[in-house]
């Protein structure tokens, strides 16, 4: 009697959970299904009025394009090679199956150049993720430019975030280049290179951009160490709060006024706005500061505040043609997909390759 009694009360009970997840949905409700394609493609950039390197740009750009996806969503990405070297893509982060890891003659063989290779994973874990090259990455991380942004915003923000409500946010890879390469693609990153330039988002000061904020914004920085050196973000007039290390939220956030960014490293910090001026921020490695030897230069941006005027004629980027995207604040504004932005493409190079080919094509068409 008590046991069919119990079936009974049992029965309503579970129509009742069924329809409750059918209306209010579960995690999953959260997430989609995505399709991107990107390319790989041989590019000079200027990383400085003195500096024009060859890179292997996704999509032509360093950094590559702003990947901005949701917890749980299922992606698939098709990268073609269109570069003249095999090269791969590792998804640095996510949780993902091993056949999908981009890892050369480990979990797949490289993609050829002229070839395509599909990805395909869930969006898991969340917070500051990226993807890279895994081919030659002492040459193609280090100073090709071969990494992007892959941003993975939770189901439910952290605590921190929830209280601080950063309103402007800004992606900062940093990465260094040894001059002496910059024209020979396919060599390069050896022990004893000399990396003269150092970059934040691919250019050295004054190639950079400024944060612009007005007094009261909440900056969210997401801070990536994309290259092969060690970084140590210093912020002027200002301090900052750690929230998360590798896209993972901190049990005990902290507070502080330099962070050093180690290779493969992530930390998002969150600054106040409320100091209005114009404050540096740089790399305190002192010689990351100069290009090719000479101060100023390398990973420095300034903070202007609107509230404050830009045309003292002392200024050093008092001329300065501004890019608003430069750290993606826009495009991490505009919802989620695969952002390019423009102000990181770079020029396609020429290869001499090609005349061989139209000779060849004349030959046919005779
Ligand atoms: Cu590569």
């Amino acid at each position: 009697m008590y046991q069919r009694a119990k079936r009974f009360v049992h029965a309503p009970a579970a129509l009742i959970i069924f329809f409750a997840l059918l209306i209010f949905g579960t995690d999953n409700a959260f997430a989609e299904k995505r399709y991107f394609e990107m390319s790989i493609d041989e590019v000079t950039i200027k990383v400085h009025p003195q500096l024009t390197y060859t890179v292997f740009g996704f999509n032509g750009q360093v950094p590559g394009p702003l990947i901005h996806v949701k917890e749980g969503d299922e992606l698939t990405i098709k990268v073609t090679n269109l570069t003249s070297l095999p090269h791969t893509v590792h998804w640095h982060g996510i949780y993902n199956n091993w056949q999908n890891d981009g890892v050369p003659n480990v979990t797949q063989p490289d993609i050829k150049p002229g070839d395509s290779f599909t990805y395909t994973f869930i969006a898991e874990p969340t917070g500051s993720l990226w993807y890279h090259c895994h081919v030659n990455v002492n040459e193609h991380v280090a100073y090709r430019g071969m990494w992007g942004p892959l941003i993975v915003d939770p189901a439910e923000p952290a605590k921190i975030i929830v209280d601080k409500k950063p309103n402007k946010e800004f992606i900062m890879m940093f990465s260094s280049y040894a001059s002496s390469w910059a024209a020979k693609p396919g060599f390069g990153g050896l022990p004893d290179d000399v990396p003269d330039y150092f970059a934040m988002n691919g250019r050295a000061f004054p190639n950079t951009q400024p944060i612009r904020a007005e007094a009261g914004d909440v900056l969210r920085l997401r801070l990536y160490g994309a290259g092969g050196e060690t970084h140590s973000l210093h912020t002027h007039g200002h301090h900052f709060t750690v929230t998360h290390k590798d896209g993972f939220p901190l049990p005990s956030p902290y507070k502080a006024d330099t962070i050093r960014v180690g290779p493969g490293e992530r930390y998002d910090i969150i600054l106040e706005a409320n100091n209005p001026g114009r404050f540096i921020i740089h790399d305190h490695v002192d010689v990351h500061v100069t290009n090719k030897g000479k101060y100023p230069g390398g990973p420095i941006t300034i903070i202007e505040y609107e509230e404050i005027q830009r045309d003292d004629d002392w200024y050093a980027w008092k001329d300065k043609v501004y890019d608003g995207n430069y750290f993606y604040q826009e495009s991490i504004t505009k919802g989620y997909g695969l952002f390019n932005h423009e102000g990181h493409k770079g020029k396609p190079v020429k290869k001499k390759r090609k005349k061989r080919g139209k000779k060849k094509k004349g030959a046919e068409e005779k």
